[in-house]
């Protein structure tokens, strides 16, 4: 069944309006595996419109397949030209920057005929059907080939930013599309910051080296982090590393469908709490992966989301101790019917 057909079932089970327009670029993708289009509409009945402009227009009549695919002229109001093609009651909306709220809304006859329906997608978007897994496995090899250069090349007299250099090269040799985002070689004090990452740093010995990465493949993303130790760790290093790693392989654990995220949160931070490094893991254990490399659901202590069948999500706890550095290790995980597989695990990574 198409997406835009799924959805439509899935509003109606809630209630909510039956025709959409979509502007999110993600949701547009994932809704028409096409990337570059301004605007869908999906009308209640009758064949959906994807709205292009002329940039991206000849290669959306190639590549949009089985959707009428609209030139958006220059200087054409597309709020006007939506409004016009399909006269409905209501329209649940994906998301929109205010003014352009109030444009649409000026163009359908009024803001009661809109509804704000992101959650639903973001909800649809959170459980992976098989292609998006099989395009998901693929960016998470292609981040385990980044991984293993990073240990082979992590060491005292390495510049950080040198080292990020050969990281990405190896995953765009090995067939990624491009960075899931930014990657993060942070040593030393450095990886104290959970997202810090000077680039012009040389690694010296004892610091502690977080390498963060992710692929791209099919716009689909990963995410891996391993903590290295340049030469030999203190005993305060090991026990922070090796508390890291049981929380890791606890949270892990406790992952299957119909699991609180909030619970296993709780599981990861409780092993961090009980060895005294509370204060210290200072975010979420992890959060969906897919289109976009933060997305539902997401665990944290707050959580409202329950795990289900066909999530890939993050595990990754992490203690930072300002001053002295960071650990954190991070995998991309599948939920599956009994637990979760690992999806970044490489014969050789630690
Ligand atoms: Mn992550």
């Amino acid at each position: 069944m198409k997406r835009t057909d799924t959805l439509k079932q899935a509003a109606e089970k809630q209630g909510k309006p039956s025709n959409f327009i979509i502007f999110n670029q993600n949701n547009l993708t994932y809704l028409t595996n096409f990337s570059g289009a301004t605007a869908l509409l999906i009308p209640e009945n009758g064949e959906c419109i994807l709205y292009v402009s002329g940039v991206n227009f000849e290669q959306a009549k190639t590549e949009a397949k089985g959707l009428r695919v609209e030139l958006l002229k220059r200087g054409e109001n597309l709020m006007e030209k939506i409004a016009k093609q399909a006269p409905a009651k209501k329209f649940g909306v994906d998301a929109l920057p205010i003014e352009s709220w109030r444009t649409l809304s000026r163009a359908v006859g009024g803001e009661e005929k809109l509804e704000p329906i992101n959650n639903l997608i973001r909800d649809r978007r959170s459980v992976k059907d098989n292609e998006e897994i099989k395009l998901i496995r693929e960016a998470c090899r292609l981040a385990t080939v980044g991984m293993q250069k990073a240990k082979e090349i992590i060491g005292v007299g390495v510049k950080e930013k040198d080292a990020a250099a050969e990281i990405e090269y190896a995953m765009r040799k090995a067939g990624s599309d491009g960075t899931a985002f930014e990657t993060i070689v942070a040593s030393g004090a450095t990886s104290a910051y959970p997202h810090g990452s000077n680039l012009e740093r040389t690694i010296c010995d004892g610091d502690f080296v977080i390498v963060d990465l992710g692929a791209t493949y099919k716009f689909y993303r990963s995410d891996i982090t391993r903590t290295f130790i340049a030469s030999k760790a203190t005993y305060h290093q090991a026990i922070i590393y090796d508390t890291v790693k049981l929380a890791h392989e606890k949270a892990l654990e406790a992952i299957k469908p119909q699991v609180a995220a909030s619970e296993v949160d709780r599981i990861a931070r409780c092993v961090i709490e009980e060895a005294g490094f509370g204060e210290f893991f200072v975010h979420n254990l992890g959060h969906g992966v897919g289109l976009e490399v933060h997305e539902a659901p997401i665990l944290s202590p707050d959580s409202k989301d329950a795990l289900a069948l066909g999530n890939v999500v993050t595990d990754e706890p992490g203690i930072y101790v300002p001053g002295l550095g960071g650990v954190r290790i991070e995998d991309t995980v599948l939920v599956t019917k009994n637990g979760a597989e690992i999806l970044t695990a490489g014969p050789c990574l630690p």
